[in-house]
């Protein structure tokens, strides 16, 4: 068990690759805080887990993000490990991008990143200990059609990842950031997104489609004490598609 009696928020824990990642670092003896801004996601996630609690969460919300922080340390004590794993993930080819749409997509992907990251800092430079995982995605590197907006807020990410990285690593607090490729989940099996699984799967070097469990293992990883020496770091978890 890589987290025993380690705290760990998970945001957009409650469907997808965000509950797998809740279901993995509990399965490693992590206590699991699911945040999503569908309470109803996060409860069934949460009751799943052996010592886990839903909280209702927009990440775009200051107010929102430091209920849950502050929430988080009420109920288990402390704060280990930050998942900033919620996100929208549009179909939305350029011409039907406008400013408004760019903006909202900004402030839930990158904004919600920042606002989880300046409120979780606090109690873990308090402990002198903490992880904090981005998930980005392979976008960054394919340059996927349809996810202009999207492609820039999770590079954004991957940027922050380095900057922040630096910044925290004299408290003892590790910032990386995973990439996922293309993932069968409720959300992708349920949006145009449905209709790249084969063609991406021709580009993998391993030819079958990703699940939500492929992508957890290395976020647990990073949310170990034993990954200690890795920061500022992007892995890429995507069947070897970009080969990044
Ligand atoms: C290759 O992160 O990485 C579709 C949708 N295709 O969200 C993603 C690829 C999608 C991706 C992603």
């Amino acid at each position: 068990m890589k987290l025993k009696d380690r705290v760990a928020i998970v945001t957009g824990g409650g469907q997808g690759i965000g509950a797998a990642i809740a279901r993995k670092l509990d399965a490693e003896g992590a206590k699991v805080v699911v945040a999503d801004r569908n309470a109803t996601g996060a409860e069934k996630v949460a009751d799943g887990l052996q010592d886990a609690v839903a909280m209702e969460t927009d990440v775009s919300s200051e107010a929102d993000v430091a209920a849950l922080v502050d929430g988080t340390v009420e109920r288990f004590g402390k704060l280990d490990v930050l998942v900033n794993n919620a996100a929208i993930v549009p179909f939305k080819p350029w011409d039907e991008i406008d400013f408004a749409e760019w903006r909202r997509l900004l402030s839930v992907n990158l904004d919600g990143v920042f606002l989880t990251c300046k409120a979780s800092e606090v109690p873990m430079r308090e402990a002198g200990y903490g992880r904090i995982v981005n998930m980005v995605s392979n976008t960054i590197m394919a340059g996927t059609p349809n996810m202009a907006h999207y492609i820039a807020a999770k590079a954004g990410v991957m940027g922050f990842t380095r900057g922040l990285a630096t910044e925290l690593g004299k408290h003892g607090i590790t910032v990386n950031a995973v990439a996922p490729g293309l993932t069968e989940t409720e959300g992708t099996l349920d949006s145009p997104h449905k209709e790249a699984f084969d063609f991406v799967q021709g580009l993998q070097a391993i030819p079958r489609r990703a699940v939500a469990d492929d992508i957890a293992p290395t976020v647990a990883f990073l949310a170990s004490e034993e990954a200690g020496w890795v920061t500022g770091s992007t892995i890429v978890v995507d069947g070897g598609h970009t080969r990044h």
